[in-house]
């Protein structure tokens, strides 16, 4: 790759973090065990049938809880420098709240230190979508506001414990995710009132104060260098065509996936105006003061990054939805408001659907452009980090031998070329500080079950066993080739 290495002077700079990332509920396993209380994963894949690709759980995963050791060990020995993994909240508080459970915290400070003697950096994320079932039942979870002094409970008891050992905190990742993923399948959580079409914005708002509050309290007794972050992610919106019918469309597409909460969060306190003209018919509007807490409350933009789409005007037009001011017709306007689709067939395209990840495009050309433009619309000062990128190798599913398994071409390339695509980024003046490539082992891929599977490491899901895939020499390759 010519572009990169004809100019020997281009660096990583030395403080660059270069790490891999995990979630509790994929890798963990161990459900029943030390205390654990149930998690609404644990309803979704047991009780609601076809929620998951053949009902499989994370009952067993990558029994991570058990294997950190040698994971930690595996990571650490090809040349990782930052594990990023998340605490499962049900461990600490299994009934969401009150009661703390010691074992699940000296399990957690055993992972911490493990990492620290490694000479890993561990990256510690407080929320990855296992809401504790009992808050699901109590009161709706993330559906009502009255989560968010429960979630600042949880992220005190953390930040205190493990506070002068983890530098670098994640309150919530990928609300647009979990968000979007209410309302719930009906009969196996406790009813709600809310219109289903408005969900995901009761949802989003209690997310963006809990965040704010955690952010405000961490500040308080964390050390000072401390930095605690959002993770927000969506992929780079290209405009199918010049026209401004396509622009405008591009710009919806950025305000209700990433402004949806980096505006409130970066920018103003509060919503974009575009996504303002949806919610604020039937959510009560944020106090002065509490978007004075949220303005400012984060520290590096962390962004799941992982590919580019087209982005383009529905046919119909959007005026008769917009005009539309039916409460619950809102937020599928919203979504209708624009359209993507992948137009361009020279991509490289992730496994085909069923379930796949046909929404995955090898396009890491657009890669600089999407850095420019966080730095450019939200400003963090404290830089940015892909905190997740990765890609899900098209046809693994059908490969027969370890070896040919191993060998995943189109993963390799992904991060060959992602990793360069940061370095020209960082050369053109984009600040990105650190990247975690998504995952570090196959694992439970929520509804997509085992079958779609992003790991640099090839598991062997009956004998546990852990294989090294080309894609993880090739990503560690770009540290060595371009680190500093
Ligand atoms: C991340 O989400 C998650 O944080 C992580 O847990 C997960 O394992 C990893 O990605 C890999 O998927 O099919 O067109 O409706 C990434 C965000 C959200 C991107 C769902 C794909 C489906 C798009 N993903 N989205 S579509």
């Amino acid at each position: 790759l010519p572009l990169v290495s004809a100019n020997n002077s281009w660096r990583f700079p030395s403080s660059f973090w270069w790490g891999v990332a995990s979630a509790a509920y994929q890798v963990e396993g161990a459900v029943k065990d030390e205390g654990r209380g149930p998690s609404v994963w644990d309803v979704l894949t047991h009780r609601v049938t076809g929620y998951t690709v053949a009902n499989q759980t994370g009952d067993i995963a990558d029994n991570h809880y058990y294997l950190y050791k040698q994971d930690i060990a595996r990571i650490a020995a090809i040349g990782v420098k930052a594990y990023s993994f998340s605490i499962s909240w049900s461990r600490v508080l299994p009934f969401g709240s009150g009661t703390v459970n010691e074992q699940a915290l000296a399990h957690y400070e055993d992972m911490i230190d493990t990492c620290i003697q490694y000479g890993v950096e561990p990256v510690v994320t407080l929320y990855h979508w296992d809401t504790p079932l009992i808050l699901q039942n109590l009161y709706g979870g993330w559906l009502s506001e009255e989560i968010v002094p429960d979630f600042v409970e949880y992220a005190r008891i953390v930040f205190e414990r493990f506070g002068s050992k983890v530098n670098k905190w994640v309150t919530v990742n990928e609300p647009l995710v979990f968000c979007n993923q209410y309302p719930l399948p009906d009969g196996y959580f406790a009813p709600t009132t809310i219109p289903k079409a408005q969900q995901p914005y009761f949802c989003g708002q209690s997310v963006i104060l809990a965040h704010s509050q955690a952010y405000r309290l961490g500040k308080q007794i964390l050390p000072a260098n401390a930095t605690i972050s959002f993770k927000t992610n969506g992929g780079y919106k290209i405009p199918l065509t010049n026209s401004s019918a396509d622009a405008q469309a591009v710009q919806r597409a950025w305000d209700f996936n990433e402004g949806w909460f980096a505006d409130p969060i970066f920018l103003t306190g509060d919503y974009p105006t575009s996504l303002q003209q949806y919610v604020s018919t039937f959510l009560r509007s944020f106090t002065g003061e509490e978007k004075q807490q949220i303005n400012g409350s984060c520290d590096i933009f962390m962004h799941d990054a992982y590919t580019a789409q087209f982005y383009f005007a529905p046919d119909a037009g959007t005026d008769a939805c917009l005009a539309n001011t039916s409460n619950t017709l809102y937020p599928s306007c919203a979504n209708s408001s624009y359209s993507y689709a992948l137009s361009d067939n020279s991509w490289n395209v992730g496994p085909a659907a069923d379930p796949g990840a046909p929404w995955l495009h090898l396009t890491t050309d657009w890669v600089p452009a999407f850095l420019h433009y966080i730095q450019d619309t939200w400003k963090p000062r404290g830089g940015i980090a892909v905190s997740e990128f990765g890609f899900a190798e098209p046809f693994e599913g059908s490969k027969k031998l370890l070896a040919d398994i191993r060998s995943d071409l189109y993963r390799t390339a992904y991060y060959r070329t992602y990793m360069q695509a940061i370095l020209i980024a960082i050369s053109e003046g984009v600040n990105v500080v650190g990247s975690l490539a998504w995952s570090f082992v196959d694992n439970l891929e929520w509804s997509s079950g085992y079958t779609v599977k992003f790991g640099m490491q090839y598991v062997n899901f009956t004998t546990q066993e852990r294989f090294y895939k080309a894609s993880f020499f090739e990503h560690v390759n770009a540290f060595k080739v371009y680190g500093s």
